[in-house]
């Protein structure tokens, strides 16, 4: 495996950024692009019941993940944030953990990396994000949260309530939609009337901006400007970073029956890995032992994760009965006791 090289790099990023961050932005993203590679290949061996690529996106995510202030802000995600989760140091065997169908929503904890339980539920987290960012604001501390979804769930009704409900009360939350063209095996022009997102926006009275979501540089100022607003009470905005999901919907999908192959090669050519690789030849900010050392660690980085969520153990069965209610109902308790004496059979 290696990282990609493009025919064609279109080396060119708006604003700008820290060489170290950029190196940063690159090794983070290379792992995320190999340890999807390794889910990929644990799901065809039968290990993942399911698994859900975010090939082609980890500009969008790792950008607007390192925005975040880790201490107090909150990422929401949804099946597909895989990069948020490395940017945010979770646990990745705990992240993947889910998809093993160990657990529900994973084995990691959501406090300490305050990255949310992978929600499956298209639209889910963006209600979520909202009340927990007015909870913030109702205490008087100053975390905001960024709630992600795609293009497909902008058509829900959960986002538009949240979004009218978060701009009169100014939660300080960021809507951050990865707009990668297809909602499973529906285009945008079947999908997001008006054809954008983040034009919405004005609709609820908020700023709503698009960005190339390919571009990791564009991405990460962006969020960064929207937190920044958020926390000083300004209220949310919407940004809508437009990417192309370059792999199938799921590792149960086929998007041979229903899109171009030769729009999936033009997206090729603007992998964000390497256009970023190339900014840092261009701008001289990395050298080839940079390249070899950063291909090596996240290698290594994807392995160690794939070898950990291979081999970890399955948590006692009982454990489904935990964390369903705050306080168990005497229901939940009565299956508990049938299990348990099944079980010990
Ligand atoms: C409420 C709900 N409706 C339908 C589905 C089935 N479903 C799963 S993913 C998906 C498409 C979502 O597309 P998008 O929001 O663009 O996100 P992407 O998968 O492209 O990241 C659908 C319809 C679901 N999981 N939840
Ligand atoms: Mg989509």
């Amino acid at each position: 495996m290696s990282a990609p090289r493009p025919a064609d790099p279109h080396p060119e990023t708006t604003g700008t950024a820290s060489p170290a961050l950029l190196r940063d932005f690159y090794r983070t993203m290379l792992t995320a692009r190999l340890l999807d590679e390794e889910a990929v290949a644990l799901q065809r061996q039968g290990v993942f019941p399911a698994y859900v690529s975010l090939r082609g996106q980890e500009a969008a995510q790792v950008g607007s993940a390192a925005a975040l202030d880790r201490d107090h802000d909150f990422a929401f995600p949804t099946y597909r944030e895989m990069a948020v989760a490395l940017a945010l140091d979770v646990d990745m065997v705990g992240y993947l953990a889910s998809h093993r169908a160990l657990w529900h929503g994973g084995l990691y904890d959501p406090m300490r990396s305050r990255f949310a339980p992978i929600n499956a539920v298209v639209g889910g987290p963006v209600p979520h994000a909202v009340g927990w960012a007015l909870g913030e604001r109702l205490r008087g501390d100053p975390g905001c949260a960024i709630a992600y979804f795609g293009d497909g769930a902008s058509s829900e009704g959960d986002v538009h309530e949240a979004m009218n409900f978060a701009a009169v009360f100014a939660a300080p939350v960021v809507f951050f939609c990865q707009n990668n063209q297809w909602a499973l095996s529906v285009p945008n022009d079947r999908q997001v009337a008006g054809g954008s997102i983040a034009a919405r926006a004005a609709g609820y009275g908020m700023p709503g901006v698009t960005v190339d979501g390919n571009d990791v540089v564009a991405v990460h100022a962006a969020v960064r400007e929207a937190l920044e607003r958020a926390r000083s009470g300004a209220g949310p905005s919407v940004i809508e970073a437009r990417t192309y999901r370059l792999g199938p919907h799921s590792t149960s999908d086929d998007p041979g029956r229903y899109r171009d192959p030769d729009e999936e090669r033009r997206w090729r050519e603007r992998d964000p890995i390497a256009r970023l690789r190339a900014v840092l030849e261009r701008d001289g900010h990395a050298d080839t032992a940079f390249f070899e050392e950063a291909e090596r660690e996240a290698g290594e980085q994807a392995i160690r994760i794939r070898d950990g969520v291979s081999s970890a153990p399955p948590p006692g069965g009982e454990e489904m009965f935990t964390h369903v209610y705050r306080e168990p109902t005497e229901a939940l308790r009565a299956q508990q006791r049938a299990w348990r004496e099944e079980a010990e059979l």
